[in-house]
């Protein structure tokens, strides 16, 4: 049953580490990305870490390879463990995250297809199937596919095997966590944990699907 990872996309310093230090006793992993960094910096990852719960950094990198190496680079050294980046840039651009990633003893994760209505335009069906493919062919550790679509996330499942797939869009973006659990390996939940009046007591609630 999943890890649970919290995103958190809120946007001051303060709410960030006023969620983080409620949930983390629930949680296995944090997730920040544009909009808390942009609103806090990446430095923001130096107290966050201090949870001693790893941190993903979800910049869904996304340019020709030595530009995401750049990226890469930075997020490793500001202390994340995981990258999260796009596949539909190619082989390439998704291997230099991975080889950094293993250069600094991390993980990449590839988005395959996505939980938004609009995903169903571009990034679904057979073209969430070939990136899945390169994913797993560039060493990835895993990908990103929609908790909104359990029947997707199975086959999705049949291409990677026993990499992770870590799934986004329970809660706010109506995917129920009890079918999607036994499915993947990681559960992202944003606001229905860090807009909840209780936090601590929304996680803790998600947190039960991981027995
Ligand atoms: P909530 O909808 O608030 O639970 O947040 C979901 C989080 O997962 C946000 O940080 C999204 O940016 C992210 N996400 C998706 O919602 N859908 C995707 O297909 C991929 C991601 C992601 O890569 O994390």
């Amino acid at each position: 049953m999943p890890e649970l990872i919290l995103a958190l996309d809120v946007l001051s310093r303060s709410e960030a580490l006023s969620v983080a230090e409620a949930a983390a006793p629930h949680l296995d992993a944090i997730k920040i990305g544009y909009p808390l960094v942009l609103a806090a910096g990446l430095d923001i990852a130096g107290p966050l870490s201090e949870f001693g719960i790893p941190l993903i950094a979800d910049f869904k990198v996304a340019d020709i390879p030595n530009t995401n190496r750049l990226i890469a680079e930075q997020v490793f050294a500001a202390g994340f463990s995981a990258i999260i980046c796009q596949g539909f840039c190619g082989s390439d651009s998704v291997a230099a995250c991975v080889e950094t990633a293993d250069d600094a003893g991390g993980e990449c994760y590839v988005v395959t297809e996505m939980s938004h209505p609009g995903a169903l335009e571009f990034l679904s069906g057979k073209n969430a199937e070939l990136l899945a493919q390169m994913a797993v062919d560039a060493g990835a550790h895993g990908i990103i596919a929609p908790a909104t679509r359990p029947e997707r996330v199975q086959a999705l499942r049949t291409i990677i095997g026993d990499k992770k797939i870590l799934s986004p869009g329970v809660g706010a973006q109506g995917g129920d966590p009890a079918v999607i659990a036994p499915l993947i390996d990681g559960m992202i939940v944003g606001r229905a944990i860090y807009t909840a009046a209780d936090p601590a007591e929304a996680a803790r609630a998600y947190a039960a699907f991981r027995r």
